[in-house]
């Protein structure tokens, strides 16, 4: 049986690489989407990724992954700054969870250094762009079989 590891990300996302590409580079979603995928395969993982636009629909599957995923990556792009009720349904999962930014966050506005998901995550990656899916994939991986 393998893990399954449900990797989110946050409204707005569905935009990589048509638009400001100086902050995010030039690679898409679907890009990254495949960048996880070659990583699962070769870490024995098997991976769902999705999108959103709508909060509610990232709380259900938050709430669907419990018990049935063996973790969460999550991109929750600017709901990291706003929503207690995307932290309250990770913790509520009870699933480790990694939290991954493309940016860095601490090199851009105040208000993106402040996030509601940080301080219930095992970790965080930021600034190393869709490299931080694939490393804390890998990280994962390593975790699961230790
Ligand atoms: O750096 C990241 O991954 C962010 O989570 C991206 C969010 C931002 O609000 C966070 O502070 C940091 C924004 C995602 C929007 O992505 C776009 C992509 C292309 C064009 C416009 C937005």
């Amino acid at each position: 049986m393998t893990h399954t590891v449900l990797v989110l990300n946050g409204p707005n996302l569905n935009l990589l690489g048509a638009r400001e590409p100086a902050t995010y580079g030039h690679e898409t979603l679907a890009d990254i989407s495949q960048l996880c995928a070659d990583t699962a395969a070769e870490c024995g993982l098997t991976v769902e990724f999705r999108q959103t636009n709508r909060e509610g629909e990232l709380l259900d599957w938050i709430h669907q992954a419990r018990g049935r995923c063996a973790a969460i990556l999550i991109n929750p792009a600017a709901w990291t700054h706003t929503s207690v009720a995307i932290r309250d349904a990770l913790v509520a999962s009870e699933l480790p969870v990694i939290e991954v930014h493309l940016s860095n966050v601490h090199k851009r506005e105040a208000f993106r250094h402040l996030s509601f998901v940080s301080p219930i995550a095992i970790g965080v990656i930021c600034g190393l762009g869709s490299q931080g899916y694939r490393l804390a994939l890998q990280y994962i991986s390593h975790s699961l079989k230790g």
